[in-house]
């Protein structure tokens, strides 16, 4: 990997940038991956690269959807193995539950790196090398999934996921956890709760608030999930952008 000074500016995007770069040299994410890596930078800059007050609302409600869930099921991506594959077994072990490696560009040479990569990290478990069903509505390999994993769950956490698979999952009946950059794509508009944060800083604040929450009543968690408005919470995260890029023109023309 290009070596980074920790001294310039932009080092935690430009060593994301390396890891997704990385991960294409290494044959677990697609060439496709560092378009959409790309595209969440713009984002990233947008919302100033912090985890806004909509995207932390986000995360508590994301945390208590997952504690409540009777099988909750975590989905990985050649994206999210490039940025995140350690932070994700970390998630995983927190809900004692198996990681699932599940595909939109699919070949089984990178399923299997993938999954020995989430091994390599920590992972108990890694599901998707033997996918047994598919997702009604989508055609093609990107279709496949687990039976007790993804198939049978009743809340999936879906990071940097396209918005056909999300759309299937949720007419499956699952409640669908997306974290995705971009407020406005397909994906954040039809999850049940969209985090708009980088999967990087998303992860370990989203195991936090599992840890944190862990010890509660389940009746006040049912709470935090019930008053939870996702559309509101999309409101504010394109509001958030809008004051950031005038805080940032005002002081351009200071
Ligand atoms: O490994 P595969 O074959 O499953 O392919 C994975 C990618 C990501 C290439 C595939 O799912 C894809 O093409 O995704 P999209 O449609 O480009 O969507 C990715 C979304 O994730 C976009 O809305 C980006 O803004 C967002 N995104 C990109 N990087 C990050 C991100 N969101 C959070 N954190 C990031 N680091």
């Amino acid at each position: 990997m290009t070596e980074i000074p920790k001294s310039h500016p932009r080092y935690a995007s430009l060593v994301a940038r390396e890891r997704v770069a990385e991960g294409v040299k290494r044959g677990y994410t697609s060439s496709q991956g560092l378009i959409a890596q790309g595209r969440g930078e713009c984002f990233d800059y947008l919302i100033g690269e912090r985890t806004t007050s909509s995207a932390k609302s986000a995360i508590r409600a994301a945390a208590a959807m997952l504690l409540l869930a009777r099988r909750p099921a975590l989905s990985v991506n050649g994206n999210v193995a490039a940025l995140v594959s350690r932070e994700m077994a970390a998630l995983a072990a927190a809900l004692k539950i198996p990681l699932e490696v599940n595909l939109f560009h699919r070949s089984e040479e990178r399923v299997k790196k993938i999954a020995d990569l989430l091994r390599e990290k920590g992972a108990a478990e890694v599901l998707g090398e033997r996918p047994d069903a598919s997702v009604p509505g989508l055609d093609h390999a990107r279709a496949l999934a687990t039976r007790g994993g993804i198939f049978d769950a009743d809340v999936v956490l879906i990071p940097l996921e396209d918005g056909d698979r999300c759309e299937a999952l949720v007419a499956m009946g699952k409640k669908v956890i997306a974290i995705d950059l971009n407020p406005l794509s397909r994906t954040a508009r039809k999850a049940t709760v969209s985090i708009v944060d980088n999967i990087i800083r998303a992860v370990p604040h989203l195991t936090d608030e599992v840890t944190r929450l862990r010890s509660m009543p389940r009746a006040d968690l049912e709470k935090m999930v019930n008053e939870y408005d996702n559309e509101k919470v999309l409101r504010q995260a394109v509001q958030e952008i809008q004051d950031h890029l005038n805080r940032q023109s005002q002081q351009d023309t200071r």
